[in-house]
């Protein structure tokens, strides 16, 4: 074992030289269309289309979950939602065993670290970890935001400083976590900037507003704040010399925050841009139809930099489709708990598989809510916005394609159908599919070790949430505690940090 791991090093040290960079760049909140480099017409993204002219654009990219903290705890660990205990749920905590990217990067000499939003929101610390699972932050840069809404960190100005602290030779791996487009925006400020509310191309499950216009250009601005700093990255490296030994991978966390967007499963909350590129490495201009997943971005950076991949990693490297070659692969994902938005902090569980036609999703408890319940100010796992504001004042279809209760199967044709509006789940004629697509996504869930299908689905009930809680929804409201209803027999938790059960 000695000489074998003797053998490791020597291979490894020899080769440290040429180890490449990894610049991982996230926006917070983005769906897949609004690029300049898939089409949209009012979102500029030079920045990300220089990427993907580069390399390889992705064309069906999917987050592991539609939610900030879930989809990026599996792009650090290389694992599925279900995989993940406490991280497969929105504002938790973090399970110390999954080994992160960043962390087994850093342990091989590389300089790692992030600005901006890493992993989060959640308590990463509490059981045990010293770093955001992203890496140590910098953050000492700030600067004049040009609108309300939009971050003072200077993501340019702190990634620059990494880079200055890292010695001569030394690879690194820095995480660019944007706050945008998150929520709030200014309103008004994308139309302040010359965007024409006349130009937006208004998803159909909102209604045609031009309020609802202003919202998305404003949204849209946020987007081209992202890429900005993106494009200033992307000119030091190549001024340093060193953009074509970097795999830059550029993507979202999820989909827009907007009503049947962000937090669900439909196309427009999960389905998200991606491109990467690595100098000569890939095929410059490329673009892959393939359906792939963000959880996939561990094991492809693994491979990269010519590390073995931990065992905790389960979800397979993009290499291959990077290198151009053919694979057949579907898609899964996900979600558990938003925010506390249902009675007794209720989760809201889906999983779904997505094929280059088809996305199934199944609603797994078509009793609940699907955006929240409709007390205090209502479906909050609906972002506040103008939006939504809409919709409520409406109080017609558009609610009701957001918020009503859901069947426990829906099916949509995405080539003919790339909003997911109509379901076709009870269509005679899709019964087949149907069928093959729910057996399909049961037998990889089960595979997975996911909790919901191997029977002790209701542990994702028990995580605690660390932000704010919502007492008017009844039920349990602790935060930062299990709930005792929901733990499962042989469950790892701090015994201090059970809650007291409802009466
Ligand atoms: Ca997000």
């Amino acid at each position: 074992m000695k000489v074998v791991w003797c053998l490791f090093l020597l291979i490894f040290c020899v080769s440290a030289a040429e180890r490449p960079n990894i610049l991982f760049a996230i926006s917070d909140d983005q769906s897949w269309p609004h690029t300049s480099a898939y089409g949209d017409n009012i979102v500029k993204t030079p920045a990300f289309d220089r990427v993907a002219a580069k390399g390889v654009l992705f064309d069906t990219a999917f987050c592991g979950a539609p939610q900030c903290s879930p989809s990026r705890a599996a792009i650090t660990t290389g694992r599925q939602i279900w995989q993940l205990q406490e991280a497969g749920v929105h504002a938790s905590y973090f399970p110390k065993e999954y080994k992160t990217y960043p962390k087994v990067l850093q342990d091989a000499s590389y300089q790692v670290g992030y600005t901006g939003k890493g992993w989060g929101p959640g308590d990463y610390k509490h059981y045990g970890r010293q770093e955001n699972p992203a890496g140590p932050v910098w953050k000492n840069r700030k600067l004049k935001n040009p609108a309300r809404g939009i971050s003072t960190t200077d993501y340019t100005g702190n990634f620059l400083d990494f880079m200055a602290a890292k010695k001569d030779g030394q690879p690194f791996c820095f995480w660019y976590g944007a706050h945008e487009p998150h929520r709030s925006y200014e309103f008004g400020v994308g139309a302040k900037n010359g965007k024409k509310p006349e130009d937006v191309n208004v998803p159909p499950f909102l209604p045609d507003t031009e309020v609802v216009r202003k919202d998305i250009l404003d949204y849209a601005y946020e987007i081209e704040w992202f890429d900005k700093h993106l494009g200033n990255m992307l000119d030091h490296l190549e001024k340093i010399g060193e953009l074509d030994n970097t795999l830059i991978i550029v993507t979202a966390d999820n989909g827009m925050p907007f009503p049947r967007a962000k937090a669900n499963l439909y196309e427009l909350g999960a389905h998200i841009p991606l491109a990467i590129c690595w100098g000569k490495n890939f095929k410059g201009g490329s673009r892959v139809k393939t359906p792939v997943s963000t959880a996939q971005v561990s094991a492809t950076i693994y491979d990269a930099v010519g590390i073995t991949k931990p065992a905790t990693v389960t979800q397979p490297s993009l290499m291959p489709l990077l290198k151009g070659q053919d694979v057949t692969q579907v898609v899964f994902t996900g979600r558990e708990r938003h925010t506390h938005a249902r009675y007794n902090n209720w989760t809201y569980p889906c999983r779904a598989i997505r094929t280059d036609k088809f996305l199934l999703i199944h609603n797994m408890k078509p009793d609940r809510w699907p955006a929240g319940d409709p007390k205090g100010d209502k479906f909050y796992d609906i972002d506040s916005c103008p939006s939504k504001t809409e919709i409520l004042k409406e109080n017609g279809p558009f609610l009701e394609l957001s918020t009503t209760k859901r069947p426990e199967f829906e099916l949509f044709d995405v080539t003919k159908d790339p909003y997911a509006m109509k379901n076709l789940a009870e269509n005679p004629e899709y019964k087949t599919t149907v069928a093959e697509l729910t057996k399909q996504l049961h037998e990889q869930l089960k595979k997975d070790g996911d909790p919901r299908f191997n029977g002790y689905g209701d542990i994702f009930e028990s995580y605690p949430r660390i932000s704010k809680m919502r007492p008017i929804m009844g039920g349990f409201h602790e935060k930062g505690k299990y709930n005792p209803e929901y733990l499962q027999p042989n469950q790892k938790v701090d015994q201090n940090k059970i809650g007291k059960p409802v009466k």
